[in-house]
C-alpha cells in the first residue's frame, strides 16, 4: 500500500505497475496533488483519500510512506505494532540499483552540492542519474531513475532528506555525506538529536563517507569504519580538502596544493565554497581525476532561487535564496552577502516557521543588516526575536514587501530575499515564491 499521493507516490505506482505488483493508495488530503494523474494513469486501482484508517493500514501487506508522512501517524503505529512492514522509495531504490550510489544529506547545500557532483561526473565522461529529494526540471523521485526505457548510469547521485532516511534500513552507498546540521523542520522532531538520527542513517554499509571538519555532526557513528575523505573551510590536512592562502589570495585546495581561485568560483558566500570543496571531496573519493574536478567547479553556475543574484536598480543589488528555507541557510545567506555588499543588507523573511527558534538570525541582523520585512504566519515570531538588531517592517504581501525594500534600500545594499521559513502559508513552494519575488523585481525596473 502506497502512503501519499505526491511525487513519490506516483513514481512508487508506476514502479510497482511495471513489475505487476498489486496496490492500493492512501491519502490524508482530500485533494492531493498527484490525484488527477493517478486517476488518469491507473483507472482501476483503489485510491482513499480523507483521514488515514487503522484498519485500511493493519490490512496492508506492506507500506510505502512518502516521505512526506511521518512514521509517528497513528494508523502507522498501529500496524508497525502488528507487523506490517514498513518502508520507503530510497529504501526500495537501495535494494535493486546495480550501480554506485553517492548519496548527500545535511540540513543545508544538498541540492547545490548533488548537482554540482553531477555536473562534475558528466564531464568526466560519466552517465549520471540525479535524483531523490531534488526539486526542479531536472530532478526525479529515485525511483523514476529504475524504471524501465530509462538510460542505464554509470552511477546515480541522490539527495536525501531525513523524512527520506527514516524508512531507509541498508542504503549501501558507494560514498556518503552528512553535509551540515542546523535546526530544521522541528514540527516533525522532538529534538536535534532525533532530527540527527534520521540524517546518520545515510552512513548504513557505506563504502566511503566525506566528512565535513567544520561539522562534529558529519562523522559516522562509532563502530562503522568506512574510508574517510575530508573538506573543510580551514587549511587541510594531507589527505583532504579546504582553503590555502597563498600570496595574499584564498584557493580551493588538497592537501598543500592549491587548485583553484576562490574569486574564480561563480557562486558566492562561504558556504558555497564550502558546497563546492565537498563536491571535489565526493568526486576525489569517487576517484575522478583531479583536472576533471577543478573544471566541473570552475564551471558551475549554481542553482536558481539559492542566492541568486537578479538585477542592479538603481545601484541595488537583488538576490533571491527562496531555498533558504530554515534558520541557518537564512544566516549563511546574510553572512555570504553581508561580507561582499559595500553597504547594508535589506532582507526579505518569513513564512511558515516549521517550530524552528529564530533568535540565531541576531547576530547576522545586527551585523550585516539595516532593514528586515516581514510576511507571513511566523513574521511576529521573527518580529520578537530581532527586536531592536535593525528596523522591523511588516508587509502584507511579497509584492508589497519587494516595493517597501526597494524603497529602503540605498545604493550599494542589496536586497535579500531568504525567508528562513517554508512557503506553504503564501505560495505553492519555494520555487513559486521565487518567481513572484523576481517577477516583482522586474516590475521595478
Ligand atoms: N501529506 C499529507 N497527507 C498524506 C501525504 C502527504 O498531508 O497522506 C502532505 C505532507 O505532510 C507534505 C505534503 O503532503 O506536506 C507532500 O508530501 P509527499 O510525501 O507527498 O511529498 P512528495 O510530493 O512525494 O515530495 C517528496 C519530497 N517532499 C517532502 O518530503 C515534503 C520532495 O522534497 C521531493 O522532491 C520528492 O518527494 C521526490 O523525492 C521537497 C521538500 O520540500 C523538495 N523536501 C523537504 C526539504 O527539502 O526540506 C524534506
Ligand atoms: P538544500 O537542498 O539542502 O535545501 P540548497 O543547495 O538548495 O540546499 O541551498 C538552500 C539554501 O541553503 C541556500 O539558498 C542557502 O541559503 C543555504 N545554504 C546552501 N549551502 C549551505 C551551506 N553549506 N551551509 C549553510 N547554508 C547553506
Amino acid at each position: 500500500m502506497i502512503v501519499g499521493l505526491g511525487k513519490t507516490g506516483l513514481s512508487c505506482a508506476r514502479f510497482l505497475r511495471e513489475r505487476s505488483i498489486p496496490f492500493l493508495v492512501v491519502d490524508s488530503r482530500p485533494t492531493p496533488p498527484g490525484l488527477a494523474r493517478f486517476t488518469e494513469e491507473f483507472p482501476g486501482v483503489l485510491c482513499e483519500l480523507g483521514p488515514f484508517r487503522d484498519s485500511t493500514f493493519c490490512n496492508a501487506a506492506e507500506l510505502i510512506v512518502s516521505p512526506g508522512v511521518s512514521l509517528r501517524e497513528k494508523a502507522i503505529q498501529r500496524a508497525i505494532d502488528q507487523g506490517v512492514p514498513v518502508t520507503g522509495d530510497i529504501d526500495m531504490f537501495s535494494r535493486l540499483a546495480s550501480k554506485p550510489i553517492v548519496a548527500v544529506t545535511g540540513s543545508n547545500g544538498k541540492s547545490t552540492v548533488v548537482t554540482l557532483v553531477a555536473e562534475i561526473l558528466r564531464g568526466a565522461g560519466l552517465k549520471v542519474g540525479l535524483g531523490g529529494n531534488l526539486d526542479g526540471d531536472n530532478a526525479r523521485p529515485a525511483l523514476d531513475l529504475l524504471r524501465a526505457g530509462q538510460p542505464q548510469p554509470d552511477i546515480y547521485v541522490l539527495e536525501l532528506s531525513s523524512f527520506q532516511l527514516e524508512t531507509t534500513r541498508e542504503l549501501g552507498a558507494e560514498v556518503a555525506v552528512l553535509l551540515n546540521l542546523s535546526e530544521d523542520h522541528m514540527d516533525r522532531y522532538e529534538d536535534l538529536k532525533e532530527y540527527l538520527q534520521a540524517k546518520q542513517r545515510i552512513f548504513r554499509r557505506a563504502r566511503k563517507v566525506v566528512i565535513n571538519r567544520d561539522c562534529p555532526f558529519s562523522q559516522p557513528p562509532l563502530g562503522s569504519d568506512p574510508e574517510m575523505v575530508e573538506f573543510g573551510l580551514e587549511a587541510p590536512g594531507q589527505q583532504g580538502f579546504g582553503l590555502l592562502e597563498q600570496g595574499g589570495e584564498s584557493f580551493l585546495g588538497f592537501g598543500s596544493r592549491p587548485l583553484l581561485r576562490a574569486t574564480e568560483l561563480k557562486i558566492f558566500g562561504r558556504h558555497n565554497v564550502a558546497n563546492a570543496l565537498a563536491a571535489m571531496a565526493i568526486c576525489y573519493a569517487l576517484d575522478v581525476e583531479m583536472n576533471a574536478i577543478v573544471e566541473g567547479v570552475r564551471k558551475f553556475q549554481g542553482l536558481p532561487n539559492r542566492c541568486q543574484w537578479i538585477a542592479n536598480i538603481d545601484g541595488t543589488d537583488f538576490y533571491n535564496d527562496s531555498k533558504g528555507t530554515n534558520v541557518g541557510a537564512t544566516v549563511a545567506a546574510i553572512d555570504g552577502l553581508g561580507r561582499t555588499v559595500s553597504g547594508k543588507v535589506v532582507l526579505i523573511a518569513g513564512g511558515v516557521g516549521k517550530g524552528a527558534d529564530f533568535y540565531p538570525l541576531r547576530n547576522v541582523v545586527e551585523r550585516f543588516v539595516n532593514t528586515v520585512i516581514l510576511i507571513g504566519e511566523a513574521a511576529g515570531q521573527i518580529a520578537a526575536k530581532l527586536d531592536g538588531a535593525a528596523r522591523i517592517m511588516r508587509a502584507t504581501s511579497l509584492e508589497n514587501a519587494v516595493v517597501m525594500a526597494a524603497d529602503e534600500a540605498r545604493p550599494g545594499d542589496a536586497v535579500l530575499l531568504s525567508p528562513a521559513c517554508a512557503s506553504f502559508d503564501m505560495f505553492t513552494d519555494f520555487n513559486h515564491r521565487g518567481q513572484v519575488f523576481v517577477a516583482a523585481v522586474r516590475r521595478l525596473q
